[in-house]
């Protein structure tokens, strides 16, 4: 194992040359849904990694819909209770409009990682829709992976039916729930809640009510 270290525009370049290193691991981001001026906590996995992976630098690429998320360079990366949490840096830069570069070191002893979370990015839902998150561009120790998109979905509280607008059919849903009559086939999404209870009840009815007279 050779390392060697470059420094160029005061950014450091950790290269790892592994030898004989066959990489069949998956980094994959999970599906997150929220509402508009929440935090979106994304987890980013590593699996099928066999005996383990040798990680003390990667670099790699996510992209995002930047019409309704936005992403603090400061805040951004949480790496506590992650496989990076003992890494000297892990950083996200917006490099351009939707496109996120992640970035992490150890200056140290590589880490023998196995299969787990990677690292949480989190994103702030400025308004509702939805956004694809693609990942690309893997360099340095995650070189070799394969990878599994997600997705984001923020939506408005009382968007029962997820049409993307709060109007008399929530309502009438909301009342058939409460009513506990058949909904004929119609999904209800619990992530539509008003008050953080989980549930599609009373206080939805209120909310959606108030809102379309
Ligand atoms: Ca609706
Ligand atoms: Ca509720």
């Amino acid at each position: 194992m050779k390392k060697a270290y470059r420094i160029m525009s005061g950014a450091i370049f950790i290269t790892l040359i592994i030898s004989g290193m066959a990489g069949a691991f998956e980094i994959s981001a999970g599906n997150v849904s929220g509402k508009p001026g929440e935090p979106l906590l994304v987890p980013v996995n590593i699996s099928n990694v066999g005996t383990g992976l040798n990680l003390d630098a990667f670099s790699f690429m996510m992209q995002f819909n930047s019409g309704i998320l936005s992403f603090d360079e400061t805040t951004g990366i949480d790496k506590t209770g992650t496989l990076t949490e003992n890494f000297t840096l892990v950083k996200g830069k917006v490099i351009e409009n939707g496109k996120l570069k992640i970035n992490g070191a150890l200056f140290g002893t590589p880490l023998l990682a196995g299969n787990g979370l990677l690292l949480k990015i989190k994103f702030s839902a400025t308004s509702k829709g939805t956004s694809e998150l693609k990942l690309s561009g893997f360099i340095d120790d995650v070189k070799a992976s394969a990878t599994k998109d997600a997705t984001i979905t923020v939506v408005e509280i009382g968007d029962i039916d997820h049409s993307g607008k709060i109007d008399l059919k929530d309502a009438v849903l909301t009342l058939k729930v409460l009513a506990q009559i058949g909904l004929g086939g119609q999904v209800v999404y619990k992530d539509a809640d008003v008050n953080g209870d989980g549930k599609i009840g009373l206080e939805e009815a209120v909310y959606i009510l108030q809102h379309i007279y």
